[in-house]
Protein backbone atom coordinates (compact mmCIF):
# COMPACT_ATOMS: atom_id res chain seq x y z
CA UNK A 1 0.00 0.00 0.00
CA UNK A 2 2.87 1.98 0.80
CA UNK A 3 4.80 1.73 -2.09
CA UNK A 4 1.68 2.37 -4.11
CA UNK A 5 0.87 5.51 -2.63
CA UNK A 6 5.04 6.49 -2.79
CA UNK A 7 4.48 5.32 -6.53
CA UNK A 8 1.78 7.75 -7.13
CA UNK A 9 3.70 10.24 -5.37
CA UNK A 10 6.64 10.14 -7.48
CA UNK A 11 4.65 9.71 -10.68
CA UNK A 12 2.81 13.19 -9.40
CA UNK A 13 6.64 14.40 -8.37
CA UNK A 14 7.92 13.42 -11.73
CA UNK A 15 5.56 15.22 -13.86
CA UNK A 16 6.41 18.38 -11.94
CA UNK A 17 10.14 17.75 -13.06
CA UNK A 18 11.82 21.90 -13.48
CA UNK A 19 13.80 22.31 -16.60
CA UNK A 20 16.25 24.08 -15.56
CA UNK A 21 16.42 25.85 -19.42
CA UNK A 22 13.01 27.05 -18.91
CA UNK A 23 13.41 28.39 -15.54
CA UNK A 24 16.02 30.60 -16.50
CA UNK A 25 13.71 31.65 -19.26
CA UNK A 26 11.36 32.42 -16.32
CA UNK A 27 13.88 34.66 -14.89
CA UNK A 28 15.10 36.29 -17.76
CA UNK A 29 11.25 37.26 -17.90
CA UNK A 30 10.96 38.52 -14.91
CA UNK A 31 13.56 40.43 -15.29
CA UNK A 32 12.40 42.08 -18.19
CA UNK A 33 9.39 42.44 -16.11
CA UNK A 34 11.69 44.51 -13.78
CA UNK A 35 12.93 46.55 -16.55
CA UNK A 36 9.99 47.46 -18.14
CA UNK A 37 8.35 48.84 -14.91
CA UNK A 38 11.63 50.49 -13.41
CA UNK A 39 10.68 54.21 -12.46
CA UNK A 40 7.34 53.22 -12.81
CA UNK A 41 6.03 50.99 -9.87
CA UNK A 42 7.50 51.91 -6.52
CA UNK A 43 10.90 50.23 -5.95
CA UNK A 44 9.28 48.64 -2.26
CA UNK A 45 6.96 46.41 -4.54
CA UNK A 46 9.86 45.33 -6.48
CA UNK A 47 12.09 44.12 -4.01
CA UNK A 48 10.99 40.68 -3.43
CA UNK A 49 11.26 39.99 -7.65
CA UNK A 50 14.58 41.48 -7.57
CA UNK A 51 15.98 39.36 -4.45
CA UNK A 52 14.50 36.46 -6.18
CA UNK A 53 16.48 37.40 -9.45
CA UNK A 54 19.63 37.75 -8.43
CA UNK A 55 19.77 34.85 -5.52
CA UNK A 56 18.49 32.36 -8.31
CA UNK A 57 21.10 33.58 -10.84
CA UNK A 58 23.33 32.96 -8.16
CA UNK A 59 22.10 29.60 -7.06
CA UNK A 60 21.87 28.51 -10.75
CA UNK A 61 25.41 29.47 -11.31
CA UNK A 62 26.38 27.28 -7.95
CA UNK A 63 26.73 23.73 -7.91
CA UNK A 64 23.47 21.93 -8.73
CA UNK A 65 24.86 18.57 -8.21
CA UNK A 66 24.10 19.56 -4.21
CA UNK A 67 20.52 19.91 -2.67
CA UNK A 68 20.84 21.94 0.55
CA UNK A 69 18.41 20.53 2.90
CA UNK A 70 17.42 22.81 5.84
CA UNK A 71 15.56 21.35 8.98
CA UNK A 72 13.79 23.96 10.44
CA UNK A 73 11.48 24.16 13.74
CA UNK A 74 10.64 25.51 16.94
CA UNK A 75 13.15 24.99 20.17
CA UNK A 76 13.58 21.09 21.56
CA UNK A 77 11.53 19.50 18.62
CA UNK A 78 15.05 17.88 17.71
CA UNK A 79 16.54 19.51 14.98
CA UNK A 80 20.15 18.64 16.23
CA UNK A 81 19.39 15.35 17.28
CA UNK A 82 17.90 14.79 13.92
CA UNK A 83 20.99 16.35 12.27
CA UNK A 84 23.22 14.08 14.15
CA UNK A 85 21.31 11.07 13.43
CA UNK A 86 21.16 10.99 9.89
CA UNK A 87 25.08 12.42 10.24
CA UNK A 88 25.48 9.52 12.42
CA UNK A 89 28.05 11.67 14.52
CA UNK A 90 27.27 13.88 17.20
CA UNK A 91 28.25 17.36 14.65
CA UNK A 92 25.63 19.55 16.59
CA UNK A 93 24.89 20.17 20.21
CA UNK A 94 21.95 18.54 21.38
CA UNK A 95 20.75 20.15 24.70
CA UNK A 96 18.45 20.84 27.47
CA UNK A 97 18.60 24.29 27.62
CA UNK A 98 16.83 25.89 24.87
CA UNK A 99 17.33 27.39 22.97
CA UNK A 100 20.74 25.39 22.14
CA UNK A 101 21.68 25.88 18.64
CA UNK A 102 22.71 29.75 17.56
CA UNK A 103 24.30 29.12 14.09
CA UNK A 104 23.64 26.88 11.54
CA UNK A 105 25.54 23.25 11.15
CA UNK A 106 26.28 22.11 7.95
CA UNK A 107 26.95 18.24 7.31
CA UNK A 108 27.98 17.70 3.54
CA UNK A 109 27.77 13.84 1.97
CA UNK A 110 30.13 13.68 -0.23
CA UNK A 111 33.44 16.04 -1.05
CA UNK A 112 33.21 19.20 1.67
CA UNK A 113 35.26 20.97 -1.14
CA UNK A 114 32.16 21.10 -3.93
CA UNK A 115 30.15 22.17 -1.59
CA UNK A 116 32.05 25.15 0.20
CA UNK A 117 31.33 27.60 -2.33
CA UNK A 118 27.33 26.44 -2.06
CA UNK A 119 28.03 27.26 1.92
CA UNK A 120 30.12 30.11 1.80
CA UNK A 121 27.24 31.65 -0.21
CA UNK A 122 24.09 30.17 2.34
CA UNK A 123 26.77 31.55 5.09
CA UNK A 124 27.59 28.75 7.05
CA UNK A 125 30.73 29.47 8.71
CA UNK A 126 33.49 27.27 7.80
CA UNK A 127 34.15 25.51 11.61
CA UNK A 128 30.24 24.71 11.43
CA UNK A 129 30.97 22.62 8.26
CA UNK A 130 31.65 18.75 8.81
CA UNK A 131 31.64 15.78 6.08
CA UNK A 132 30.48 12.38 6.16
CA UNK A 133 32.71 10.91 4.25
CA UNK A 134 31.06 7.59 2.40
CA UNK A 135 34.71 5.96 2.96
CA UNK A 136 34.16 5.54 6.80
CA UNK A 137 30.21 3.40 6.04
CA UNK A 138 31.62 1.16 3.00
CA UNK A 139 28.75 2.11 0.53
CA UNK A 140 25.93 2.98 2.94
CA UNK A 141 26.12 6.75 2.58
CA UNK A 142 26.69 6.57 -1.17
CA UNK A 143 22.42 7.40 -1.77
CA UNK A 144 22.89 10.46 0.79
CA UNK A 145 26.07 11.51 -1.82
CA UNK A 146 25.38 15.24 -2.79
CA UNK A 147 23.47 16.11 0.50
CA UNK A 148 23.93 19.30 2.26
CA UNK A 149 22.04 19.38 5.30
CA UNK A 150 21.70 22.13 7.08
CA UNK A 151 20.97 21.96 11.45
CA UNK A 152 19.13 25.61 12.17
CA UNK A 153 18.39 27.53 15.03
CA UNK A 154 14.80 27.33 16.13
CA UNK A 155 12.37 30.07 14.60
CA UNK A 156 10.18 30.51 17.85
CA UNK A 157 13.64 31.72 19.57
CA UNK A 158 13.48 33.91 22.74
CA UNK A 159 16.67 35.44 20.28
CA UNK A 160 15.66 37.80 18.11
CA UNK A 161 18.98 36.85 15.91
CA UNK A 162 17.81 32.90 15.48
CA UNK A 163 14.67 34.27 14.16
CA UNK A 164 16.80 36.30 11.54
CA UNK A 165 19.04 33.89 10.89
CA UNK A 166 16.78 31.40 9.83
CA UNK A 167 14.38 33.74 8.13
CA UNK A 168 17.24 34.30 5.89
CA UNK A 169 18.40 31.00 5.52
CA UNK A 170 14.64 29.86 4.71
CA UNK A 171 14.86 31.98 1.60
CA UNK A 172 18.20 30.14 0.04
CA UNK A 173 17.76 26.21 0.62
CA UNK A 174 16.33 24.23 -1.75
CA UNK A 175 14.84 21.84 0.49
CA UNK A 176 13.01 22.21 4.04
CA UNK A 177 12.06 19.84 6.63
CA UNK A 178 9.58 20.98 9.35
CA UNK A 179 10.35 19.41 12.18
CA UNK A 180 7.54 19.41 14.45
CA UNK A 181 7.06 17.87 18.18
CA UNK A 182 3.95 16.48 19.46
CA UNK A 183 3.26 19.26 22.17
CA UNK A 184 4.06 22.19 19.87
CA UNK A 185 2.74 21.05 16.37
CA UNK A 186 -0.53 22.92 16.27
CA UNK A 187 1.40 25.91 17.28
CA UNK A 188 0.11 29.60 15.87
CA UNK A 189 3.46 30.96 14.41
CA UNK A 190 4.66 27.82 13.33
CA UNK A 191 1.94 27.57 10.54
CA UNK A 192 0.99 31.27 10.23
CA UNK A 193 4.54 32.66 10.16
CA UNK A 194 5.95 29.47 8.11
CA UNK A 195 4.48 26.60 7.15
CA UNK A 196 1.88 29.27 5.00
CA UNK A 197 4.70 31.14 3.24
CA UNK A 198 5.55 27.53 1.72
CA UNK A 199 2.56 27.17 0.11
CA UNK A 200 3.75 27.43 -3.11
CA UNK A 201 6.75 25.35 -2.19
CA UNK A 202 4.67 22.15 -1.96
CA UNK A 203 7.13 19.82 -3.95
CA UNK A 204 10.16 21.08 -1.80
CA UNK A 205 8.66 20.83 1.60
CA UNK A 206 8.52 18.02 4.17
CA UNK A 207 6.89 17.57 7.46
CA UNK A 208 8.17 15.03 10.16
CA UNK A 209 6.47 14.64 13.42
CA UNK A 210 9.52 13.76 15.21
CA UNK A 211 9.34 12.34 19.40
CA UNK A 212 7.40 10.11 17.71
CA UNK A 213 7.98 7.80 20.65
CA UNK A 214 6.48 10.27 23.51
CA UNK A 215 3.26 9.38 21.99
CA UNK A 216 1.24 6.30 22.79
CA UNK A 217 1.35 3.80 19.86
CA UNK A 218 -2.54 4.19 19.64
CA UNK A 219 -2.38 8.33 19.85
CA UNK A 220 0.25 8.61 16.62
CA UNK A 221 -2.24 8.00 13.97
CA UNK A 222 -4.76 10.43 15.71
CA UNK A 223 -1.90 12.88 15.70
CA UNK A 224 -0.97 12.47 12.32
CA UNK A 225 -4.06 13.02 11.00
CA UNK A 226 -4.75 16.22 13.34
CA UNK A 227 -1.67 18.02 11.61
CA UNK A 228 -2.31 16.78 8.14
CA UNK A 229 -5.58 18.88 8.74
CA UNK A 230 -3.78 21.41 9.86
CA UNK A 231 -0.76 21.66 6.69
CA UNK A 232 -4.49 21.17 4.54
CA UNK A 233 -5.23 24.60 5.70
CA UNK A 234 -1.86 26.13 5.21
CA UNK A 235 -2.25 25.18 1.76
CA UNK A 236 0.18 22.36 1.81
CA UNK A 237 -2.47 19.90 0.72
CA UNK A 238 -0.41 16.76 -0.32
CA UNK A 239 3.41 17.04 1.38
CA UNK A 240 5.03 14.81 2.70
CA UNK A 241 4.40 13.46 6.35
CA UNK A 242 6.34 11.29 8.44
CA UNK A 243 6.65 9.99 11.82
CA UNK A 244 10.68 10.01 13.40
CA UNK A 245 12.09 9.43 16.33
CA UNK A 246 15.73 10.88 16.69
CA UNK A 247 16.69 8.79 19.22
CA UNK A 248 16.18 5.44 17.30
CA UNK A 249 18.26 5.02 13.80
CA UNK A 250 14.99 2.86 13.03
CA UNK A 251 12.75 5.92 13.48
CA UNK A 252 14.56 8.02 10.59
CA UNK A 253 13.65 5.76 7.83
CA UNK A 254 11.34 7.24 6.47
CA UNK A 255 12.80 10.56 6.27
CA UNK A 256 16.36 9.23 5.04
CA UNK A 257 14.35 7.76 2.37
CA UNK A 258 12.87 11.15 1.51
CA UNK A 259 16.23 12.56 1.21
CA UNK A 260 17.67 9.96 -1.13
CA UNK A 261 14.88 10.46 -3.25
CA UNK A 262 15.31 14.36 -3.18
CA UNK A 263 19.30 14.21 -3.95
CA UNK A 264 18.82 11.27 -6.68
CA UNK A 265 16.16 13.77 -8.15
CA UNK A 266 18.60 16.87 -8.04
CA UNK A 267 15.61 18.62 -8.80
CA UNK A 268 14.93 20.35 -5.69
CA UNK A 269 17.06 23.04 -5.80
CA UNK A 270 15.07 23.85 -9.60
CA UNK A 271 11.74 23.34 -8.11
CA UNK A 272 12.62 25.82 -4.84
CA UNK A 273 13.95 28.93 -7.72
CA UNK A 274 10.85 27.98 -9.75
CA UNK A 275 8.46 28.48 -6.47
CA UNK A 276 9.83 31.46 -6.19
CA UNK A 277 9.20 32.67 -9.17
CA UNK A 278 5.51 31.16 -8.80
CA UNK A 279 5.83 33.03 -5.66
CA UNK A 280 7.16 36.39 -6.86
CA UNK A 281 4.73 36.04 -10.06
CA UNK A 282 1.86 35.88 -7.50
CA UNK A 283 3.04 38.81 -6.02
CA UNK A 284 3.17 41.09 -9.20
CA UNK A 285 -0.12 40.09 -10.55
CA UNK A 286 -1.80 42.52 -9.85
CA UNK A 287 0.19 45.25 -11.26
CA UNK A 288 -1.01 43.73 -14.82
CA UNK A 289 -4.26 43.00 -15.69
CA UNK A 290 -4.96 40.12 -18.26
CA UNK A 291 -8.15 41.40 -19.82
CA UNK A 292 -6.55 44.67 -20.26
CA UNK A 293 -3.66 45.07 -22.98
CA UNK A 294 -2.57 48.71 -23.83
CA UNK A 295 -3.96 49.83 -26.95
CA UNK A 296 -2.92 53.33 -27.06
CA UNK A 297 -4.39 57.00 -27.25
CA UNK A 298 -7.57 56.08 -29.71
CA UNK A 299 -8.34 58.30 -32.44
CA UNK A 300 -11.38 60.10 -31.12
CA UNK A 301 -8.92 61.35 -27.75
CA UNK A 302 -6.49 62.24 -30.17
CA UNK A 303 -8.66 64.85 -32.01
CA UNK A 304 -10.11 65.98 -28.91
CA UNK A 305 -6.57 66.84 -28.32
CA UNK A 306 -5.79 68.34 -31.60
CA UNK A 307 -9.59 70.71 -31.06
CA UNK A 308 -7.83 72.12 -27.78
CA UNK A 309 -4.36 72.37 -28.69
CA UNK A 310 -5.70 74.49 -32.10
CA UNK A 311 -8.00 76.47 -29.98
CA UNK A 312 -5.05 77.30 -27.37
CA UNK A 313 -2.63 78.02 -29.87
CA UNK A 314 -4.69 80.67 -31.30
CA UNK A 315 -5.31 78.48 -35.02
CA UNK A 316 -9.01 79.84 -35.56
CA UNK A 317 -7.75 83.68 -34.83
CA UNK A 318 -4.57 82.88 -37.38
CA UNK A 319 -7.01 81.53 -39.78
CA UNK A 320 -9.66 84.19 -39.59
CA UNK A 321 -6.34 86.50 -40.07
CA UNK A 322 -5.91 84.47 -43.57
CA UNK A 323 -9.07 85.21 -44.68
CA UNK A 324 -8.95 88.49 -44.11
CA UNK A 325 -5.24 88.86 -45.00
CA UNK A 326 -6.85 87.40 -48.27
CA UNK A 327 -9.09 89.88 -48.73
CA UNK A 328 -7.09 92.48 -47.76
CA UNK A 329 -4.40 91.72 -50.36
CA UNK A 330 -6.73 90.72 -53.25
CA UNK A 331 -8.77 93.82 -52.88
CA UNK A 332 -5.16 95.76 -53.34
CA UNK A 333 -4.40 93.55 -56.32
CA UNK A 334 -7.76 94.01 -57.82
CA UNK A 335 -9.93 97.29 -56.59
CA UNK A 336 -9.61 100.04 -58.95
CA UNK A 337 -6.15 101.36 -58.62
CA UNK A 338 -7.09 104.75 -56.80
CA UNK A 339 -8.65 102.75 -53.92
CA UNK A 340 -5.97 100.28 -54.21
CA UNK A 341 -3.71 103.09 -52.65
CA UNK A 342 -5.55 104.04 -50.52
CA UNK A 343 -5.85 100.22 -49.25
CA UNK A 344 -2.48 99.64 -48.56
CA UNK A 345 -2.76 102.34 -45.77
CA UNK A 346 -4.60 99.67 -43.69
CA UNK A 347 -2.50 97.41 -42.11
CA UNK A 348 -2.80 93.60 -43.42
CA UNK A 349 -4.22 91.45 -40.52
CA UNK A 350 -1.55 88.66 -40.70
CA UNK A 351 1.34 91.44 -40.54
CA UNK A 352 -0.42 92.14 -37.21
CA UNK A 353 0.06 88.51 -35.99
CA UNK A 354 3.57 88.69 -37.22
CA UNK A 355 3.36 85.99 -39.42
CA UNK A 356 4.66 84.24 -40.98
CA UNK A 357 6.85 84.04 -37.83
CA UNK A 358 10.92 84.33 -37.59
CA UNK A 359 10.56 80.52 -37.81
CA UNK A 360 8.74 79.98 -41.39
CA UNK A 361 12.82 82.32 -42.46
CA UNK A 362 15.57 80.18 -43.76
CA UNK A 363 17.86 82.16 -41.02
CA UNK A 364 15.64 81.41 -38.08
CA UNK A 365 16.59 79.80 -35.65
CA UNK A 366 15.80 76.12 -35.48
CA UNK A 367 14.13 76.30 -31.51
CA UNK A 368 13.52 79.95 -30.72
CA UNK A 369 12.67 80.37 -27.34
CA UNK A 370 10.82 83.42 -27.48
CA UNK A 371 7.43 83.82 -28.53
CA UNK A 372 7.46 83.91 -32.40
CA UNK A 373 4.16 85.33 -32.79
CA UNK A 374 1.46 88.14 -31.34
CA UNK A 375 -1.22 85.71 -31.63
CA UNK A 376 -3.52 86.04 -28.69
CA UNK A 377 -2.53 84.23 -25.54
CA UNK A 378 -4.90 81.06 -24.69
CA UNK A 379 -7.66 82.69 -22.58
CA UNK A 380 -8.63 80.80 -19.34
CA UNK A 381 -11.29 78.54 -21.30
CA UNK A 382 -9.18 77.16 -24.19
CA UNK A 383 -5.98 76.27 -21.67
CA UNK A 384 -8.55 74.28 -19.11
CA UNK A 385 -10.17 72.52 -22.36
CA UNK A 386 -6.23 71.62 -22.75
CA UNK A 387 -6.56 70.46 -19.58
CA UNK A 388 -9.20 68.49 -19.67
CA UNK A 389 -8.56 67.03 -23.37
CA UNK A 390 -5.09 65.51 -22.07
CA UNK A 391 -6.59 64.67 -19.12
CA UNK A 392 -9.09 62.89 -21.26
CA UNK A 393 -6.41 61.31 -23.50
CA UNK A 394 -5.00 59.64 -19.53
CA UNK A 395 -8.17 58.16 -19.12
CA UNK A 396 -8.94 56.91 -22.05
CA UNK A 397 -5.49 55.24 -22.53
CA UNK A 398 -5.33 53.62 -18.92
CA UNK A 399 -8.52 52.53 -18.88
CA UNK A 400 -9.00 49.41 -17.34
CA UNK A 401 -5.01 49.27 -16.51
CA UNK A 402 -4.25 48.59 -12.83
CA UNK A 403 -2.57 50.97 -10.60
CA UNK A 404 0.27 52.26 -10.80
CA UNK A 405 -0.11 52.74 -14.44
CA UNK A 406 -3.30 55.30 -14.78
CA UNK A 407 -0.90 57.99 -12.50
CA UNK A 408 1.53 56.72 -14.75
CA UNK A 409 -0.04 57.56 -18.05
CA UNK A 410 -1.51 61.01 -17.09
CA UNK A 411 2.07 61.85 -15.64
CA UNK A 412 3.14 61.31 -18.70
CA UNK A 413 0.57 63.24 -20.18
CA UNK A 414 1.02 65.98 -18.81
CA UNK A 415 4.84 65.63 -18.80
CA UNK A 416 5.53 67.85 -21.70
CA UNK A 417 2.73 70.31 -20.65
CA UNK A 418 5.28 73.26 -19.93
CA UNK A 419 6.81 73.20 -23.61
CA UNK A 420 3.64 73.07 -25.16
CA UNK A 421 3.15 77.23 -25.31
CA UNK A 422 6.69 77.42 -27.16
CA UNK A 423 6.01 74.51 -29.02
CA UNK A 424 2.68 75.49 -30.15
CA UNK A 425 4.01 78.87 -30.96
CA UNK A 426 6.50 77.57 -33.16
CA UNK A 427 3.99 75.38 -34.91
CA UNK A 428 2.05 78.40 -35.96
CA UNK A 429 5.34 80.60 -36.68
CA UNK A 430 6.52 77.76 -38.43
CA UNK A 431 3.46 76.77 -41.05
CA UNK A 432 3.31 77.87 -44.85
CA UNK A 433 -0.21 79.64 -44.48
CA UNK A 434 -0.03 79.79 -48.65
CA UNK A 435 -0.12 83.49 -48.68
CA UNK A 436 3.39 84.09 -50.68
CA UNK A 437 1.92 84.13 -53.80
CA UNK A 438 0.10 86.39 -55.35
CA UNK A 439 -2.75 84.10 -57.71
CA UNK A 440 -2.96 84.84 -61.20
CA UNK A 441 -6.16 85.66 -61.67
CA UNK A 442 -5.66 88.62 -59.27
CA UNK A 443 -2.98 89.93 -62.12
CA UNK A 444 -5.55 89.40 -64.74
CA UNK A 445 -7.81 91.44 -62.72
CA UNK A 446 -5.51 94.18 -62.04
CA UNK A 447 -4.39 94.01 -65.25
CA UNK A 448 -7.57 94.62 -66.41
CA UNK A 449 -8.78 97.73 -63.69
CA UNK A 450 -5.43 99.37 -65.11
CA UNK A 451 -6.75 98.77 -68.91
CA UNK A 452 -10.47 100.04 -67.87
CA UNK A 453 -8.68 102.95 -65.42
CA UNK A 454 -5.91 104.42 -68.39
CA UNK A 455 -9.40 104.17 -70.82
CA UNK A 456 -11.38 106.35 -68.09
CA UNK A 457 -7.89 108.80 -68.36
CA UNK A 458 -7.43 109.28 -71.66
CA UNK A 459 -11.00 109.73 -72.42
CA UNK A 460 -10.88 112.25 -69.33
CA UNK A 461 -7.78 113.81 -70.94
CA UNK A 462 -9.31 113.97 -74.26
CA UNK A 463 -12.27 115.94 -72.96
CA UNK A 464 -10.34 118.06 -71.23
CA UNK A 465 -8.21 119.03 -74.07
CA UNK A 466 -11.16 120.10 -76.17
CA UNK A 467 -12.42 121.68 -73.03
CA UNK A 468 -9.47 123.67 -73.41
CA UNK A 469 -9.17 124.54 -77.05
CA UNK A 470 -12.89 125.61 -76.59
CA UNK A 471 -11.91 128.15 -73.83
CA UNK A 472 -9.05 129.36 -75.75
CA UNK A 473 -11.02 130.20 -78.99
CA UNK A 474 -9.32 127.52 -80.87
CA UNK A 475 -11.33 125.48 -83.25
CA UNK A 476 -13.06 122.90 -81.42
CA UNK A 477 -11.43 118.99 -81.61
CA UNK A 478 -14.15 116.54 -83.78
CA UNK A 479 -14.30 113.61 -81.17
CA UNK A 480 -15.22 110.40 -82.65
CA UNK A 481 -18.33 109.20 -82.30
CA UNK A 482 -19.82 105.63 -80.62
CA UNK A 483 -23.70 106.25 -81.58
CA UNK A 484 -24.33 109.61 -80.73
CA UNK A 485 -21.79 109.58 -77.88
CA UNK A 486 -18.36 111.17 -78.46
CA UNK A 487 -15.72 108.70 -77.77
CA UNK A 488 -13.92 110.36 -74.95
CA UNK A 489 -17.20 110.53 -73.04
CA UNK A 490 -17.71 106.56 -73.78
CA UNK A 491 -13.92 105.41 -72.66
CA UNK A 492 -14.57 108.04 -69.27
CA UNK A 493 -17.92 106.88 -68.45
CA UNK A 494 -17.20 103.40 -69.59
CA UNK A 495 -13.73 102.68 -68.20
CA UNK A 496 -15.34 104.30 -64.77
CA UNK A 497 -18.56 102.40 -65.04
CA UNK A 498 -16.25 98.81 -66.23
CA UNK A 499 -13.43 99.73 -63.33
CA UNK A 500 -16.66 99.35 -60.87
CA UNK A 501 -18.17 96.46 -62.15
CA UNK A 502 -15.02 94.13 -62.84
CA UNK A 503 -14.90 95.23 -59.10
CA UNK A 504 -18.30 94.16 -58.20
CA UNK A 505 -17.99 91.13 -59.78
CA UNK A 506 -14.85 90.61 -58.06
CA UNK A 507 -15.44 90.56 -54.65
CA UNK A 508 -18.18 87.26 -54.53
CA UNK A 509 -15.00 85.56 -56.22
CA UNK A 510 -12.90 87.31 -53.81
CA UNK A 511 -15.03 86.33 -50.80
CA UNK A 512 -15.01 82.88 -51.87
CA UNK A 513 -11.58 82.36 -52.50
CA UNK A 514 -10.69 84.18 -48.63
CA UNK A 515 -13.02 81.17 -47.46
CA UNK A 516 -10.97 78.35 -48.70
CA UNK A 517 -7.64 80.03 -48.33
CA UNK A 518 -8.94 80.10 -44.51
CA UNK A 519 -9.80 76.42 -44.59
CA UNK A 520 -6.45 75.31 -46.07
CA UNK A 521 -4.78 77.71 -43.61
CA UNK A 522 -6.33 75.90 -41.17
CA UNK A 523 -5.43 72.49 -42.24
CA UNK A 524 -2.18 73.11 -42.47
CA UNK A 525 -2.21 74.76 -39.01
CA UNK A 526 -4.06 72.08 -37.49
CA UNK A 527 -1.66 69.35 -38.70
CA UNK A 528 1.07 71.46 -37.30
CA UNK A 529 -0.49 70.98 -34.32
CA UNK A 530 -1.43 67.77 -33.91
CA UNK A 531 2.45 67.04 -34.18
CA UNK A 532 2.93 69.10 -31.16
CA UNK A 533 0.18 66.86 -29.76
CA UNK A 534 2.14 64.20 -31.38
CA UNK A 535 5.40 64.86 -29.73
CA UNK A 536 4.44 66.21 -26.50
CA UNK A 537 1.67 64.53 -24.91
CA UNK A 538 0.82 61.41 -27.13
CA UNK A 539 4.89 59.88 -27.72
CA UNK A 540 4.69 60.27 -23.65
CA UNK A 541 1.48 58.18 -23.18
CA UNK A 542 2.58 55.93 -26.31
CA UNK A 543 5.84 55.12 -24.07
CA UNK A 544 4.29 54.32 -20.67
CA UNK A 545 1.50 52.20 -22.27
CA UNK A 546 4.69 50.15 -24.65
CA UNK A 547 6.05 49.79 -20.98
CA UNK A 548 2.80 48.27 -19.57
CA UNK A 549 2.89 45.81 -22.74
CA UNK A 550 5.72 44.79 -22.17
CA UNK A 551 5.29 44.24 -18.25
CA UNK A 552 1.88 42.20 -18.92
CA UNK A 553 3.78 40.47 -22.06
CA UNK A 554 7.08 39.36 -19.57
CA UNK A 555 4.78 38.76 -16.70
CA UNK A 556 2.68 36.06 -18.89
CA UNK A 557 6.20 34.34 -20.03
CA UNK A 558 7.08 34.46 -16.57
CA UNK A 559 4.36 32.72 -15.41
CA UNK A 560 4.44 29.99 -18.14
CA UNK A 561 5.67 26.61 -15.77
N1 LIG B 1 12.44 10.89 23.18
C1 LIG B 1 12.92 11.66 22.22
N2 LIG B 1 13.67 12.71 22.53
C2 LIG B 1 14.14 13.48 21.55
C3 LIG B 1 13.88 13.20 20.20
N3 LIG B 1 14.49 14.14 19.44
C4 LIG B 1 15.10 14.98 20.29
N4 LIG B 1 14.90 14.61 21.56
C5 LIG B 1 15.37 15.33 22.71
O1 LIG B 1 14.81 16.59 22.74
C6 LIG B 1 15.72 17.55 23.27
C7 LIG B 1 15.94 18.67 22.31
O2 LIG B 1 16.58 18.19 21.18
P1 LIG B 1 17.44 19.13 20.20
O3 LIG B 1 17.87 18.22 19.11
O4 LIG B 1 18.44 19.89 20.91
O5 LIG B 1 16.33 20.07 19.72
P2 LIG B 1 16.52 21.31 18.71
O6 LIG B 1 15.33 21.30 17.86
O7 LIG B 1 17.82 21.21 18.04
O8 LIG B 1 16.47 22.56 19.66
P3 LIG B 1 17.13 24.00 19.44
O9 LIG B 1 18.53 23.78 19.02
O10 LIG B 1 17.01 24.67 20.74
O11 LIG B 1 16.32 24.67 18.41
C8 LIG B 1 16.98 16.77 23.56
O12 LIG B 1 17.05 16.44 24.91
C9 LIG B 1 16.85 15.51 22.72
O13 LIG B 1 17.52 14.42 23.29
C10 LIG B 1 13.09 12.05 19.92
O14 LIG B 1 12.79 11.72 18.78
N5 LIG B 1 12.63 11.30 20.98
MG1 LIG C 1 19.38 22.47 17.93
Amino acid sequence: MTNFVGRMREAIRGDQRVDADALVDRLAAVRRFLDAVDGQVPDAQLVAAHTVVERAGTRLELSRDHTVVALAGATGSGKSSLFNALARLDLSPVGVRRPTTGVAHACVWGQLDGANRLLDWVGVLPRHRFVRESALDADDETDLHGLVLLDLPDFDSVQRSHRLEVDRLLGLVDLVVWVVDPQKYADRVIHTSYLREFHRHKDVTLVVLNQADRLPPAELPRVLDDLRRLLDADGLAGVPLHATVAVDPAGLTALREALERTVAERQAALRRLSGDVDTVVAGLDELVSADAPATGPDEAAGRELTRALAGAAGVPAVADAVRGAYRHRAVGSTGWPLVRAWRKLRPDPLRRLHLPGPAAGADAPEESLVAATSVPDPTAAQRSALGLAIRSVADRSSAGLPAPWPGAVTTAARSRLGDLPDALDRAVAGTDLGMDRRPVWWRLVGGLQWLVTLAALAGLLWLAAGYALRALGLPALDYPRVGEVPLPTVLLLGGLLAGLLVAALARPVIGWAAGRARRRAEKRLTGAVATVGEEHVLDPVRAVLARYGRAREALREAARR
